[in-house]
């Protein structure tokens, strides 16, 4: 008889977990100036002028816009700063967070 076990391999590779990113979504509203919106993209965000303009006029039309994807605490730090920065001067100014699919 023999002792010779052969099983099938049974472990399999693990796929690797990436962390889930998270969008920052810039809303529009009515009241804080188009200039200042341009100003806090630049800030915050290290956008350009053309850059920071057309985020800020896609919001402005369609009502929301994404800014960008990054991990979840830089996400929801940055949406903070910039939704404060709008606060501080008395606008409206939101900024908010989303999971990615
Ligand atoms: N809708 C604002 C205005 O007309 C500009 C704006 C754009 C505000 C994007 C917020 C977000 N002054």
């Amino acid at each position: 008889m023999s002792d010779i076990n052969v099983q099938p391999r049974t472990k399999v590779a693990p796929k690797t977990q990436r962390p889930r990113l998270y969008k920052v979504i810039l809303v529009n509203d009515d009241f804080t100036p188009r200039e200042f919106v341009v100003l806090v993209l630049k800030a915050e965000f290290r956008m350009n002028e053309g850059q920071a303009h057309r985020v800020m006029l896609t919001a402005h039309k369609r009502g929301v816009c994404v800014v960008g994807v990054f991990a979840k605490d830089i996400a929801e730090t940055r949406a903070t700063r910039a939704t404060d920065a709008g606060r501080s001067r008395g606008y409206p100014l939101l900024f908010t967070t989303e999971p990615e699919e």
